[in-house]
């Protein structure tokens, strides 16, 4: 069963993921206006993973006695100055979202949760992993030159071959 506390910190997770799927959308829309098929090809299905990343937590509260809520979910940014400026952002936001898993963990401890805490090393682990992969990206963007055009087509096409992480049907 859960606290109070534990439901209302969850439910507020799920509104981040619902934030991050819908980020991703744009991100992704924003590539497809710009012609890179291959990075809109891989932020529309980083949407569908943040999705399955929401629809994960909002099963678990309700599962778990809770009352999982719909979210509230603002509007994202829409533009965005080149790639390099669109993968820093998803970056920033994906630490942002790393800092509230650890901050739900720490939470699911003090309050003695210990189905919660396990529930949530799922979490932390996929957050590991999207950290290092848009550092890797943003390497790359580094490495080619943000601005250049050949650059640009080298990096479309190695996204455009990264598939969605573990297909993402959570463990
Ligand atoms: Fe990448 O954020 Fe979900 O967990």
């Amino acid at each position: 069963m859960l606290t109070k506390k534990v439901e209302t910190a969850l439910n507020k997770q799920v509104e981040m993921e619902g934030y991050a799927s819908n980020y991703y959308l744009s991100a992704a829309s924003w590539c497809d206006s710009k012609g890179l098929a291959g990075c809109a090809g891989f932020l529309y299905g980083h949407a569908d993973e943040e999705r399955m990343h929401m629809m994960k937590l909002f099963t678990y509260i309700n599962d778990a006695g809770g009352h999982a809520l719909a979210p509230n979910i603002k509007q994202p940014p829409l533009k965005f100055k080149n790639l390099k400026e669109l993968f820093e952002s998803v970056l920033e936001h994906e630490l942002a979202v790393t800092k509230s898993i650890n901050n739900l963990v720490d939470l699911c401890m003090g309050e003695k949760d210990h189905s919660s805490y396990n529930f949530l090393q799922w979490y932390v682990a996929e957050q590991h992993e999207e950290e290092k992969l848009f550092r890797t990206i943003l390497d790359k963007i580094n490495l080619l030159g943000p601005d250049d055009s050949r650059g640009l087509y080298w990096i479309d096409r190695e996204l455009a071959g990264i598939q969605p992480e573990s297909g993402s049907e959570p463990k």
